[in-house]
């Protein structure tokens, strides 16, 4: 009753303003609202409830100046299939690119060499292939949850791995795709939650 009170002598000037807020409510025995003037010591919100004017606005046309209109253009996009590698099968993971190979021989892996494509398949294999649609090298790991792979350099060391989920989470050298590491995650990778990887200290290093 109070914000509605308010809110009319905003907008419609209907009631007049108190000087100060209204008190604190105990929520004890009187929860009767009032609003005592500190001025004239009246109070205030014993008459009826007060009658809001009608807030509602109806829309109206607007006119258009068909002059000032400006033609939709639609662009052209022609894809064209370069090449394809049907071996990866079914995936429902989308692909990655990145680059997992020294393709010019300068001894370091930079945007300069070809970039390349990883695929985790339904067949829980991961796949590597070149820029050029040839295949790097495949490995398999035990069926488990999917999702996509990720392609980064976990030690720094300027040469990619490539890290696959199933059961057990997997990273692979990108540049042959020998085992690298593997380890178990705590927590869920799916459903859009992270989780820690504990490496195995078996892990395979080269
Ligand atoms: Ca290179
Ligand atoms: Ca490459
Ligand atoms: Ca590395």
């Amino acid at each position: 009753m109070l914000l509605l009170l308010a809110a009319c002598n905003i907008d419609g000037g209907l009631n007049k303003v108190d000087d100060e807020p209204a008190p604190f409510d105990s929520g004890t025995t009187d929860d009767t609202p009032t609003t005592t003037d500190s001025v004239t010591g009246t109070t205030d919100d014993t008459g009826p409830p007060p009658t809001c004017s009608d807030q509602s606005f109806p829309g109206a046309a607007i006119p258009v100046d068909e002059a000032c209109g400006i033609p939709a253009t639609k662009g052209s996009f022609t894809p064209v299939i370069e090449w394809a590698n049907t071996a990866v099968g079914d995936s429902y993971a989308a692909p990655v690119v990145g680059q997992l190979n020294d393709d010019d021989g300068d001894g370091v892996i930079t945007d300069a060499d070809l970039p390349d494509i990883v695929v985790f398949s339904n067949s829980y294999t991961v796949w590597a292939v070149s820029g050029d649609g040839s295949t790097l090298w495949t490995a398999s790991v035990p069926a488990g949850g999917a999702g996509t792979a990720a392609i980064g350099d976990l030690d720094n060391d300027g040469f990619p791995e490539v890290v696959a989920a199933s059961t057990t989470v997997y990273a692979f050298h990108g540049e042959d795709g020998s085992p690298y590491r593997e380890g178990r995650a705590t927590g869920s990778p799916s459903a859009g939650r992270s989780a820690s990887v504990t490496w195995t200290p078996t892990a395979t290093r080269r």
